[in-house]
């Protein structure tokens, strides 16, 4: 239960960036200026850094792994603040088994109930329900992504229940004005094949709202919301009735017209982002 809600804290920590640039400014050289979005942090999460941080370490490192593994059999609902979202706090879901942990589920189909194909503005909003068929919200996914560097987990199932899963070191989503674009994904890891690495570079389309590079409208001809191009490899948010056509939710690595019976993806602060926060938090300490 500690490491678990500790995994969820670590996530909430990477809000602290904006926090620690706006008081130090110096610190800019230090600090990739990715942080595009202005995201406020409660002050007291800054403080309990130093704690996360050895814990952090000490996952990564593989130590306690046997501990981590046993203690991490939770999922659950967790709350997170974004003053720029709500003044309240909203809640995530997260997958505390996976790898380690400490994943937020950004999208997740586990049957028909919940259509994915859905115009712009609740594509941009987010639907679904956490525990089942979900999306996120590109807006919240636009935030999360650019105030620290996050790497991206795949978990997909067939429908004759092969597991495969795809890895990717890094996931940046672009702001509205620009389409919301699949601006980076990093090195590939898992069984699935690397599909979604063809779609780096293109902005999000929905029916009604034609940011492909085909003549024609992508999300239409595919049932679903995505980072087409011309038009796809991976089509995670197509249509799960569709089980035997192109509409339907696939990665074309396991099949091109092979639906998928499970997804999720989710994000989760890197390595490389925990140390930059480990360090401002140590200067911000000192100078006080
Ligand atoms: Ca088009």
């Amino acid at each position: 239960m500690y490491l678990g809600k500790l995994t969820v804290l670590q996530f909430i920590l990477i809000f602290a960036v904006k926090l620690c640039l706006s008081e130090n400014n110096e610190l800019d050289d230090i600090w990739v200026p990715e942080c595009d979005v202005s995201i406020d942090v409660i002050k007291l999460f800054a403080d309990k850094l130093g704690s996360v941080e050895q814990l952090v370490k000490g996952i990564f490192a593989g130590n306690d792994s046997l501990q981590a593994k046993t203690s991490l059999k939770m999922y659950g609902i967790y709350e997170i603040q974004f003053e720029r979202f709500s003044e309240t706090p909203f809640s995530v879901w997260c997958d505390e088994e996976t790898d380690f942990g400490g994943w937020i589920v950004i999208q997740r189909r586990v049957n028909s109930d919940e259509s994915f194909y859905r115009p712009w503005l609740t594509y941009q909003k987010g639907f679904g329900n956490l525990s089942a068929n979900y999306w996120i919200g590109l807006e919240k996914l636009h935030a999360l992504t650019s105030s620290c560097e996050q790497e991206l987990y795949i978990k997909m199932e067939t429908f004759d229940n092969k597991s495969y899963y795809a890895k990717y070191g890094a996931f940046v989503v672009g702001s509205e004005n620009e389409g919301y674009v699949l601006r980076k994904v990093g090195k590939y890891s898992g069984d699935a094949g690397d599909y979604l690495q063809h779609h780096e570079g293109s902005k999000f389309s929905t029916y009604d709202r034609d940011n492909d590079e085909g003549d024609e409208n992508c999300a239409i001809k595919f049932a679903g919301g995505w980072w087409y191009h011309n038009c796809y490899w991976t089509n995670l948010n197509g249509d799960y009735a569709q089980k035997f056509t192109v509409k339907g939710v696939t990665w074309n690595g396991i099949g091109k017209r092979k639906s998928l019976k499970f997804v999720q993806m989710m994000i989760r602060p890197t390595e490389k982002c925990m140390l930059r926060l480990s360090m401002k938090n140590s200067f911000v300490q000192r100078k006080k």
